[in-house]
């Protein structure tokens, strides 16, 4: 009996023991986190990095590693906004924002925005007659200007469809591309009624000239996912019984580049049970791309082609495409590039003491170049909230951020800096 309770002690013992041993194992792996095989330990990249003990990575260390970009280049530090005059300043009563990209034609800017008049009521009242949103009701309007500052209204571009058309209730953030001599508006387009479940989709218009007139698709031409399934029927977005693809529920921002022979169509997508991620919204970014201006569209099987973002901000450098990302996601403010379109990876974070402006109308004449790739940031257009009913158009402007030098010290290149 004696000898038969000794074994039983000896096997917990032992088994203990291998207990404890998996315990170490699975610690100690915990410790080392991913294998160091794929990192550049080289003395120079451990030198850069300020690593000391290239036994002892912490997880920071690797990520620090693994970076792909790590020059200066595309640092930009971003100004205050600023009003701008004549019929685009502030104006009581009136939405004017999401403004398009500037482009110069007859010796002027041009930009196309969205404009609505009258209070947001939002959606608890009568969604028939009521304005749920400050986009809600809208119709594209357009401004020319000499220098930029101060804008003269030239009036309605692109209005709502009739009643029954996919446009019917608001057409809203739009953008411009001019390609082959002839002038293509793409923007949002709302069906009424609208609640909190609309879907919303993608138009385009076309004219031979930026004046107008303008010609619009008879149908969208990009629509959300259609895999998602709400449940339950109550006027609730967060309700799904499935959630679908990144842009199940809406497909907005759109901008087109030409890009490699065809037309890059990049959207921000909206899915349906929408949550919150890292303190953000779920937002994400996606590409369609054509043959033809005016489509089809076929989206990308790589979407979603980021992770963070809100309205897009494109813009072709480098033989490849950039993009500001902004608001939304862990990768919010930071500036990316993909040489495809597609794969896009950080070049630059943005220094926060002014986040980077929303909704940003870039200055399609600013041209970057690889030296300067964001240069097409130097100003621009981009809106503020006076309030919930009243928003206006503004100019930003930023400027790059090469080294960081003391007053009256010598930057790294040994020149003294003075503007510091
Ligand atoms: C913005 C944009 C789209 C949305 C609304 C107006 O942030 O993403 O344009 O529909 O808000």
């Amino acid at each position: 009996m004696i000898v038969r309770l000794k074994k039983i002690c000896l096997l917990l013992i032992a088994l203990l023991a291998i207990g404890c041993g998996d315990a170490n194992t699975s610690k100690s792996s915990i410790e080392k986190g991913q294998s160091n095989e794929s990192l550049d330990l080289s003395q120079e990249k451990l030198d850069r990095f300020g690593i000391t003990n290239k036994e002892y990575l912490s997880a920071a260390s690797k990520r620090a590693l693994s970076w792909k970009y790590v020059d200066n280049d595309w640092f930009r530090i971003f100004n205050q906004l600023q009003p701008l005059k004549g019929d685009l300043a502030y104006e009581e009563g009136i939405v004017r924002r999401d403004p398009s990209a500037m482009i110069q034609e007859n010796g002027k800017y041009y930009v196309w925005y969205s404009k609505s008049i009258g209070e947001t009521q939002g959606f608890g009242g009568d969604i028939e007659n009521d304005k749920v949103f400050p986009w809600d009701r809208c119709d594209i309007w357009y401004a020319t200007s000499e220098d930029g500052w101060t804008w003269k209204e030239q009036g309605v571009a692109v209005s709502r469809g009739s009643k029954g058309a996919y446009d019917d209730r608001s057409v809203f953030t739009v953008e411009i591309m001019k390609y082959d001599d002839k002038y293509y508006l793409c923007y949002q387009a709302i069906k009424s009624p609208y609640n909190v479940r609309t879907k919303n989709t993608i138009g385009l218009a076309w004219s031979d000239t930026p004046d107008g007139p303008w010609t619009k698709s008879e149908e969208p031409v990009l629509m959300p996912a259609d895999n998602g399934i709400w449940k339950g029927t109550e006027q609730n977005r967060f309700m799904v019984e499935k959630k679908g693809d990144f842009d199940s529920h809406k497909v907005h921002d759109p901008c087109i580049i030409p890009f490699r022979d065809k037309f890059y169509l990049y959207y921000k997508g909206e899915q349906m049970g929408e949550e919150m991620l890292f303190g953000g919204r779920q937002i994400r970014h996606g590409v369609a791309i054509a043959d033809d201006p005016k489509g089809p569209y076929v989206k990308s099987k790589y979407n979603p082609i980021s992770n963070s973002g809100h309205e897009i901000c494109v813009w072709p450098v480098n033989d490849g495409i950039a993009s500001l990302i902004t608001t939304d996601g862990p990768e919010r403010n930071t500036i990316q590039w993909a040489p495809d379109g597609i794969n896009f990876e950080i070049r630059a974070a943005i220094q926060t003491n002014n986040n980077p402006p929303h909704a940003i109308g870039l200055n399609r004449t600013l041209v970057s170049t690889e030296d300067d790739p964001t240069k097409i940031l130097e100003w621009g257009l981009s809106h503020m909230y006076n309030n919930w009913h009243e928003q206006s158009i503004m100019r930003f402007d930023s400027y790059m951020k090469k080294s960081h030098v003391a007053r009256g010290a010598k930057d790294p290149k040994g020149n003294s800096n003075e503007t510091q």
